[in-house]
């Protein structure tokens, strides 16, 4: 062999190995993806559906793996693995994700959504996927919004009415900076803690309060240490199922979409499961011994109007809401 041919020869090697670097083949891959919450949790089950749907489309090739119940770490320990690529996927809160990914506060706003269908309609709509897509420049491919129902305000001591009743009561709140606001609007303390953290500051007088939906409130167990639950309904901050786009660019496209497909369809079923849990669990803490109160609502509607004008204040966030707003 010549000089020349073999170099050709190491050229023809070279050039199939970087055709080969380019289109990845489609590798068999388990998924990795956090939950914080247990088993028998809406948001585990709606993910665990997803991973049969993959597994099913992709005979078996790709399939999700749900570490629940907060084996992983916090929300915010999850959305740094993914961040970095070490984990494939987590389901988290969008507060949770408020000060990595902006847009994400906008469906969290207070008194935003007037019902479950408007919040339906608007984020399975254009809106929603903008939304989403929102994430893509802090490293995360935002897959699907997952139902949260409505976040309430439950005490230790007492039921409240209005804003003039939470005044200086310490309440836990969720880390992030508008979750901190609504709560100060309303005239609180805001103490924002990992939620692994709120059953023992609510036992040992370290907080007052807190606020999260009827499903948390009673899985938690929360009810037990704090019993009086007013239902302020403030927000309805939805759930959100975010890929790692260190990973996700390593996909071929073919899985992208079989992954991003499956994620949509997990939804509706997710929908379904937490229509029922939430009588479910609101029958559950009332038995346990909590106190469902109704509240002035205008009256903490009115209070939140200094967090409208500090989140929406740039012509992108504006024009969301008011296309939010306008949804039917
Ligand atoms: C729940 C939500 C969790 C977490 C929690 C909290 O409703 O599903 O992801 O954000 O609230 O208050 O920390």
């Amino acid at each position: 062999m010549t000089p020349f041919s073999l170099t050709r020869v190491a050229l023809a090697a070279c050039t199939t190995l970087s055709a080969l670097a380019l289109v990845p083949a489609a590798q068999a891959a388990e998924l990795r993806s956090a939950e914080i919450h247990p088993d028998n949790y809406p948001t585990t089950q709606a993910v665990r559906h997803m991973g049969e749907l993959i597994k099913e489309r992709t005979q078996g090739r790709i399939t999700i793996k749900v570490y629940s119940g907060g084996s992983l770490g916090s929300e915010n320990d999850s959305i740094e693995q993914v961040k970095l690529g070490a984990l494939a996927m987590t389901r988290v809160n969008s507060a949770a994700m408020h000060n990595i990914c902006e847009l994400t506060r906008v469906p969290s706003l207070p008194f935003l959504f007037r019902s479950t269908e408007h919040l339906h309609k608007a984020l399975d709509s254009e809106v929603g996927e903008q939304l989403l897509r929102g994430c893509e420049k802090a490293g995360f491919v935002g897959l699907a919004w997952y139902d949260s129902g409505s976040r309430s305000i439950y005490s230790r001591s007492k039921l409240v009415k209005t804003p003039a009743d939470v005044k200086g009561m310490k309440i836990r709140v969720q880390q992030s900076d508008l979750a901190v606001a609504m709560v100060e609007a309303m005239g609180a303390n805001a103490t924002p803690m990992p939620l692994g953290e709120v059953y023992t500051g609510l036992k040992t007088g370290l907080i007052d309060a807190a606020e999260n939906n009827l499903p948390s409130y009673d899985s938690t167990r929360h009810f037990e240490a704090a019993k009086y639950m007013s239902m302020t309904e403030h927000t309805m901050t939805p759930e959100i199922l975010v890929f790692s786009k260190r990973q996700w660019d390593k996909l071929p496209e073919a899985d992208q979409k079989i992954i991003r497909d499956a994620a949509k369809e997990s939804v509706p079923y997710m929908r379904k499961l937490w229509a029922e849990r939430e009588q479910v669990s609101k029958a559950a803490v009332e038995k346990g011994g909590a106190q469902l109160g109704e509240v002035d609502k205008a009256s903490f509607q009115a209070a939140m109007k200094p967090v409208y004008d500090r989140f929406v204040n740039t012509p992108e966030t504006k024009e969301l809401v008011s296309r939010i707003q306008a949804v039917k």
